[in-house]
């Protein structure tokens, strides 16, 4: 690993998280390694970086720790570092407290504080003179996600030279919610310091486009086009893929297949395992699953020597009140239900708070007869895309809600309003009795779906109407 700073980069990414994590060795902290970060937008985002030669990579490395650029496969890793306070004002305030509830339809409220927005602007300031400081004469820089919504107005002012391109991956209010944020001009304004600014849907798209319009802050140039500031801005949805052919792949080998029978045997072997898989959050209605589960339990609906379920939670956010608040009565409805409905060595809710890693994932996908992804509001899920890409053998059955983004390619899945649990009861009810040739009919269209639009498609995409002037 060499280290440079010089501006020669001609394609710079800007992310919250820098592609790769420090993960230390023993507790002392006085060895480790770098590892790739978890995560979808990795996963998504990595390969593009392929196509350009001399790349770059703004992001945070997770710690306080100062840390000097450095090269890894031909990749300038650019570390941005920010104290224990100022993580708490942009991270966990004003990106975490604020901005994640209100876009996900104030799912917990959204607060408003003046010096976490203070903290928001510092830090997106230092994201921006650090992609200023690597990116080459007319570079294309790529920025991501709510964290960094100021990114691209402040490096407009910066360098106007560079070509500078946005994607946010989680959704876009409607402007009736927006206009309560007090910096909603503020934010918009940073948005529009782009070129291009991608969203997951077309609804989300059409929020932040009536928005600027009806704020005054842009002026409406036809479907997708906005005239800001005697520069053209354009808004489209990409809908973000997965790496689809590593989880086909991965899914069709014996090791996984034996990994998923020994899964089961492990369950006690059910004649239904359910399976969810998340990141711990509000957001994702992991509550409302095992509620309904739960009814259908006390109802007599569904047998518990018959039906499993395993969910995964990923640690998130464990700072956060409503994260700690939310693990809480995770913990305690699982315990209810197995309380009430399991058996000595046979749980019905198998509960993992953990990370999982890729095989495991894999064989827990291949493992479910019918995967819960119920989330109140999501930019995507690529929870759904995965588990769609690892039924190779056209079994199994999604039950996805119609607020996630992946609703809109996966359509065949068994829809459901996670505010409705009488609706989520009737369709896990459903797809317990569903017929193979039901599911079959229902997961071919899905997995082509998935199968036509893959990460690697999703990223040169936007790059290529970011490069069309
Ligand atoms: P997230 O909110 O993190 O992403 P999601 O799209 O489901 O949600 O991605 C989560 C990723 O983490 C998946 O790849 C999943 O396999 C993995 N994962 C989840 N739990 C895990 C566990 N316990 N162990 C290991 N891996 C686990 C945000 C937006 C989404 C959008 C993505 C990408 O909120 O709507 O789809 O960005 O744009």
């Amino acid at each position: 690993m060499a280290t440079t700073t010089e501006p020669d980069r001609k394609f710079v990414i800007v992310a919250n998280r820098l592609p790769v994590r420090w993960v230390d060795d023993d507790r002392n902290g006085d060895s480790g390694h770098w590892e790739t970060s978890p995560g979808g937008l990795v996963s998504a985002v990595r390969p593009s970086v392929a196509d350009y030669g001399q790349a770059g990579w703004i992001g945070w490395t997770g710690s306080d720790v100062d840390e000097e650029p450095f090269v890894d496969d031909g990749l300038l890793l650019h570390p941005v570092s920010m104290t224990v306070d100022e993580k708490e004002l942009f991270y966990d305030g004003m990106s975490n407290g604020t901005l994640w509830p209100l876009y996900h339809d104030k799912a917990v409220p959204a607060e408003f504080h003046r010096h976490w927005w203070d903290g928001y602007r510092r830090i997106n300031r230092r994201y921006a003179d650090a992609a200023a400081k690597v990116a080459a004469e007319g570079a294309t820089v790529w920025v991501h996600d709510y964290q960094l919504q100021l990114v691209p107005g402040m490096l407009r002012e910066l360098r106007p030279d560079l070509r500078i391109g946005f994607f946010l991956h989680i959704p876009f209010p409607p402007p009736e919610l927006f206009v309560g944020l007090p910096w909603r001009d503020e934010i918009a304004l940073g948005m529009l310091g782009s070129d291009l600014i991608g969203f997951q849907t077309p609804d989300a798209a059409d929020n932040f486009h009536r928005l600027v319009v009806r704020r005054g802050l842009a002026d409406d140039s036809g479907p997708g086009v906005l005239a800001h500031a005697g520069r053209r801005v354009r808004t489209r949805a990409y809908p973000i893929g997965i790496d689809v052919a590593r989880y086909d792949q991965a899914a069709r080998t014996d090791k996984v297949s034996d990994h998923a029978r020994d899964l089961r045997a492990r369950l006690g072997a059910p004649h239904t395992v359910m399976l969810g898989v998340d990141r711990l959050d509000y957001t994702k209605g992991i509550d409302v699953r095992l509620r309904a589960l739960k009814e259908l339990l006390d109802d007599g609906d569904i047998n518990p020597r018959q039906v499993t379920m395993v969910q995964v939670a990923q640690p998130s956010r464990d700072d956060v009140e409503a994260y700690i608040t939310l693990r809480e009565e995770v913990d305690r409805m699982v315990g209810e239900i197995n309380g009430d409905h399991g058996r000595v060595g046979f749980p019905v809710v198998h509960y993992i708070h953990q990370n999982v890693d890729f095989p495991e994932l894999l064989a827990m996908y291949r493992a479910a007869d019918i995967m819960l992804v119920t989330p109140f509001r999501d930019g995507m899920n690529l929870v759904a895309k995965e588990y769609v890409a690892a039924r190779y053998d056209l079994t199994g059955c999604l039950v996805l809600s119609e607020f996630a983004g992946a609703a809109t390619e996966l359509s065949d899945a068994l829809l459901v309003n996670p505010y409705d649990i009488d609706g989520l009861k009737a369709a896990i009810a459903r797809a317990v009795a569903m017929e193979p040739t039901e599911a079959r009919a229902r997961l071919e269209p899905m997995r082509a779906a998935v199968l036509a639009n893959d990460a690697v498609d999703w990223a040169r995409g936007f790059l290529a109407d970011l490069a069309d002037r």
